[in-house]
């Protein structure tokens, strides 16, 4: 019988291997797609996120187990796609303008990914003519954006002017990160919403996208 506990157990441990082999079994029972990805894969992210949240967990350790999530997507993809599973929504992603981490910002994208999200990682360095072209080209629902240099922060804003002379400021929600970046700081360029970390991330994409 098909290992949903146990493959989220594999995720929140980081085992590859066997997050590869549970979930290929899973398939091969003929367990409904999106029941491996809610029951075995979502689930053992969203504990992985829990615990980032309460210090129990550590990069190392969220970056691991995103690795063994990855090994289980990259089998329930394509039949994802097939079965027309539709993904929880479409999220733009980038370190902005003039910044190079991304660190933080593949952690961000990592979490989501693993909540359901079909997220578009535009890279580092990110412009607001960029930003706003993936969001165009892919429907995005939210917009996220991450800065770690205090000199780079006000790209943010730039961004969000950008898109609201394209009128696109009112068709995506905007959400910033980053280690300089405060709640404060989002309320003062606009944005719709501010995360203090990539489990945090997660909620706040559900709460402004009401899901
Ligand atoms: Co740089 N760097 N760095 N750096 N670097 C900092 C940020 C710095 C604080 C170090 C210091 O001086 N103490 C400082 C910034 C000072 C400031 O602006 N106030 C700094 C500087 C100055 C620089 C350079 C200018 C140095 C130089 O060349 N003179 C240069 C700039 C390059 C550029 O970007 N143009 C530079 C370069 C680099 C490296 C390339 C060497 C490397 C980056 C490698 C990489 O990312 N691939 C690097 C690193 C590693 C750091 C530190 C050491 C670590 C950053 C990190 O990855 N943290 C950092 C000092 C520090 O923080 N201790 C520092 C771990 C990561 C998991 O945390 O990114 O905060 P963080 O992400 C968190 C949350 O913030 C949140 O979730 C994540 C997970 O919980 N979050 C979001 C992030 N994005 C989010 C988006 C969201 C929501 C939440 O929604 C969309």
């Amino acid at each position: 019988m098909a290992d949903l506990k146990g493959l989220a157990e594999s995720i929140i441990g980081g085992n590859m291997a066997k997050a590869k082999e549970l979930t290929q079994s899973a398939v091969q029972e003929g367990v409904e797609p999106g029941k491996i990805l809610g029951e075995g894969l979502i689930a053992g992210m969203n504990v992985v996120g829990d615990k980032f949240k309460k210090n129990e967990f550590y990069v190392p350790e969220v970056l691991i187990a995103a690795r063994a999530m990855h090994a289980g997507m990259d089998i329930l993809k394509p039949i994802l796609a097939k079965s027309g599973v539709k993904p929880v929504a479409t999220v733009v992603v980038g370190t902005v303008k003039g910044d190079l981490h991304d660190i933080g910002k593949n952690l961000v994208v990592m979490m989501l990914e693993g909540a359901g999200f079909d997220v578009v990682d535009a890279g580092v360095d990110v412009d607001a003519e960029k930003f706003a072209s993936a969001i165009q080209e892919k429907s995005a629902k939210l917009l996220g954006m991450s800065a770690l240099l205090t000199t780079t922060m006000p790209s943010m804003k730039t961004t969000i002017d950008v898109l609201q002379t394209k009128g696109l400021k009112d068709k995506v929600k905007i959400m910033v990160g980053g280690a300089p970046l405060t709640q404060e700081y989002a309320d003062e360029i606009g944005a719709d919403g501010y995360a203090p970390d990539a489990a945090s991330a997660v909620d706040k994409a559900k709460e402004l996208l009401s899901l």
